[in-house]
């Protein structure tokens, strides 16, 4: 069993069975057991009733450097999400008809044996954690996301690609019942199935995880439900959504944007205030629910911990 001894300060609201939590909020409150708490966002959204059930069990993130979450709100009402619409606020309401019972995950490429991985299995497999992360779009946006998921490096050792695989590549889910987008043959707004990949070293680093929740409940649809990836340090559209096929290779995978146009968007995307894009700067965003915009941080804020994968690459030319 997997039970770590901590102090009393330590205690997460998650390690407060959701059931004692429900039955008794007003007492829990009351008995000021969010001093117990990292931190209070999510026993105040409790409070307020704004959050789904908890249901996923996660080792808590103690949230060191503070960063202040956006509300549940806020990360499931504006999303970018083509395979739905390109309206950003619209997409919550589109997504009910992306079914994820029984989904799967085609594994395949440079690996030692291909294979078909099922999504209750996976989540039973690696231990959940919640990271707290900035998530910051392409197009100027950012917020603080509380998800949950594993570690992108965990499912990568156990699959065990050949030493020759250099690339990691996803693609979501190709389903025209399911995303009205897909069925618009002519007109859909970019080419399906959705791409995107990493080098292997960059998928192996231990920021980078495979989410499947937020606010310790399973993935929201128009998040990209049932799992999704996260790559902090990158611009969203590096994060894709609702992965329903891993292939590892030894050429570099045209991901979609870089497809769609690749004199805007290239295969890095690494979040970068000095480099703009050709039609507008980088060097700030607005965090979601906020009017005042702030400087974006060099790879997102994460330079400590990704840095060493990009010596000597000129960040100008390979953006
Ligand atoms: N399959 C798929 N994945 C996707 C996208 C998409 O349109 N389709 N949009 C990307 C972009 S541009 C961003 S900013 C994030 C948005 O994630 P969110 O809706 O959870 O905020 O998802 C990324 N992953
Ligand atoms: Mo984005």
């Amino acid at each position: 069993m997997n039970f770590i001894k901590r102090k009393t300060w330590q205690i997460s609201e998650n390690e407060v069975t959701s059931k004692e939590l429900f039955d008794n909020r007003r007492t829990f409150l009351k008995l000021g057991a969010a001093s117990l708490v990292a931190s209070g966002s999510i026993i105040e959204a409790l409070a307020k009733d704004q959050l789904p059930v908890q249901n996923l069990k996660f080792i808590k993130d103690n949230n060191p450097n503070n960063l202040v979450l956006n509300t549940y709100e806020q990360i499931t009402s504006h999303n970018n999400f083509y395979e739905f619409t390109t309206n950003q606020s619209r997409v919550k309401d589109l997504a009910y008809t992306l079914n994820t019972n029984n989904w799967k995950i085609e594994v395949d490429g440079l690996i030692e044996k291909p294979v078909t991985l099922d999504f209750d299995d996976l989540v039973k497999k690696f231990a959940l954690e919640e990271r707290i992360y900035r998530f910051r779009c392409v197009e100027g946006w950012s917020m603080v996301v509380p998800w949950i998921g594993f570690e992108l490096s965990k499912l990568i050792k156990y699959l065990k690609p050949l030493s020759s695989a250099k690339y990691i590549r996803f693609e979501t889910l190709y389903d025209d019942d399911m995303f009205p987008d897909q069925a618009r043959t002519v007109f859909g707004a970019i080419d399906y199935p959705y791409v995107e990949g990493l080098r292997i070293d960059e998928a192996m680093n231990e920021l980078v995880i495979m989410a499947v929740g937020l606010y310790g409940s399973s993935m929201p649809k128009q998040n990209g439900a049932p799992i999704r990836l996260i790559v902090p340090w990158k611009y969203g559209f590096k994060s894709i959504k609702s992965i329903a096929k891993i292939s590892f290779t030894n050429e570099q995978p045209l991901n979609t944007w870089q497809k769609e146009n690749p004199k805007e968007y290239g295969f890095y995307a690494n979040v970068n205030p000095k480099v703009d894009h050709p039609r507008w700067s980088q060097a700030k965003e607005r965090v979601l629910g906020k009017f005042l915009k702030q400087n974006t941080l060099m790879f997102n804020g994460y330079e400590k911990e990704v840095a060493y994968l990009y010596k000597g690459m000129d960040l100008r030319k390979e953006f």
